[in-house]
């Protein structure tokens, strides 16, 4: 084979194949429940092709096997209608035993993604135009608390998040970990999953929305349970007192510019619930529910002006002095 072509033929493959792997990809699934969906996307894949694949030969051997037309075309041949029937007949049951197949293929797989299991660790979910409220809750108040657009979770454990919303109908969707389940107002639905491995995966809102729908992405950190455990005792934890005094103004001023009306920052006056908890704001990846990676630029930019970043959201631009912009953005990156 000249070496063009077997350049060509490697490059066919690799980049049809590129796009398949990844922290958001059903094509490479890193959960129990994304695995058996694209168990069953195979299985039915592989059906349609042999089906597809009969149907094209039948075609072209028809073509090129075309009879002339009969001298009497009215005339019965009875043989020949007969042999049609059986065939007819044949190729009727043939479809009929692949629907059902498929049918119960995907009830099969369909037990394993929507496999309830009673000790499953539980969130609640509550989509807002354009951000996730994540709430961890337990029976005791001490060991409940709320994040939002990150949620963490222990590999090889079953996770139910329970789905409302307070606005408009949303859609979470983790390609990686298990497919998607809508997010309504005044219904709880509910989704289970397990990630397999430890792991950064990409979650996406999967129905429109509004203005900042593509906007309204979170991530889901799979991790050790022996490091979620630790993660869940810090985060439990009421937020850092400000170190210095550029932060102990910077706490004042989130008060005093009206910060605090909107959003939670636990063992601090500011409670508001309009926004995103704060509480542990320096240690989140993302900020603006994965619009942006969370550092010390991209924060103080939210904050002069988060229209800018993501027009129409529901967070006003602040008028703030940059000197209090800075005390602000200083306080807030302590709240790791
Ligand atoms: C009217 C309510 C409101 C006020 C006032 C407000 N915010 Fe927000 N804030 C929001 C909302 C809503 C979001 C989520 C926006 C989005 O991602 O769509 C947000 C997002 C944020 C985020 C990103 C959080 C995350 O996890 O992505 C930060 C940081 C933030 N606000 C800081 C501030 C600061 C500092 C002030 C005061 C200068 C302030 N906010 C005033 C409503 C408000
Ligand atoms: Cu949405």
């Amino acid at each position: 084979m000249p070496v063009w072509v077997r350049l060509f033929l490697v490059l066919c493959t690799s980049w049809s194949l590129a796009g398949c792997a990844g922290r958001q990809s059903t094509l490479d699934p890193q959960g129990l429940q994304s695995e058996q969906i694209l168990h069953t996307l195979f299985i039915f894949l592989a059906v349609a092709a042999i089906v597809w694949v009969a149907v094209v030969i039948v075609l072209g051997v028809g073509m090129v096997r075309r009879k002339r037309l009969a001298d009497q075309p009215l005339d019965l041949h009875q043989p020949f209608e007969e042999r049609t029937g059986r065939v007819i007949l044949g190729l009727g049951v043939i479809t009929t035993v692949i629907v059902l197949g498929l049918s119960f293929v995907s009830y099969a797989g369909q037990r394993t993604v929507f496999a309830k299991d009673e000790n499953a660790l539980t969130l609640k979910i509550i989509g807002h135009q354009w951000w996730w409220e994540v709430r961890y809750e337990a029976d005791s108040p001490h060991q409940s608390f709320v994040t939002a657009n990150e949620i963490r979770i222990p590999t090889g454990q079953p996770v139910k998040v329970e789905l409302e919303s307070a606005d408009v109908i949303h859609s979470f969707w983790v390609p990686s970990l298990t497919g998607k389940m809508d997010l309504i107002t005044g219904q709880k639905n509910e989704l289970q999953f397990t990630a397999k491995n430890a792991g950064v995966y990409r979650g996406q809102c999967a129905e429109f929305c509004g203005l900042q729908h593509a906007h309204m992405a979170f991530t889901v950190i799979a991790l050790p349970p022996d490091e979620f455990a630790r993660w869940r005792e810090h985060e439990n934890q009421s937020a850092n007192s400000p170190a210095d005094q550029l932060g102990k103004q910077g706490e004042a001023l989130f008060r005093a510019r009206g910060c605090a009306l909107c959003h939670n920052i636990n063992g601090t006056m500011a409670g508001g619930q309009l926004g995103p908890d704060l509480t542990h704001i320096g240690s989140r990846t993302t900020i603006a529910a994965g619009t942006l990676p969370n550092t010390p630029a991209t924060l103080g930019a939210w904050i002069a002006d988060p229209q800018h970043i993501k027009p129409g959201n529901l967070m006003p631009k602040m008028p703030l002095q940059s000197d209090e912009m800075i005390a602000i953005l200083h306080y807030l990156e302590q709240l790791k």
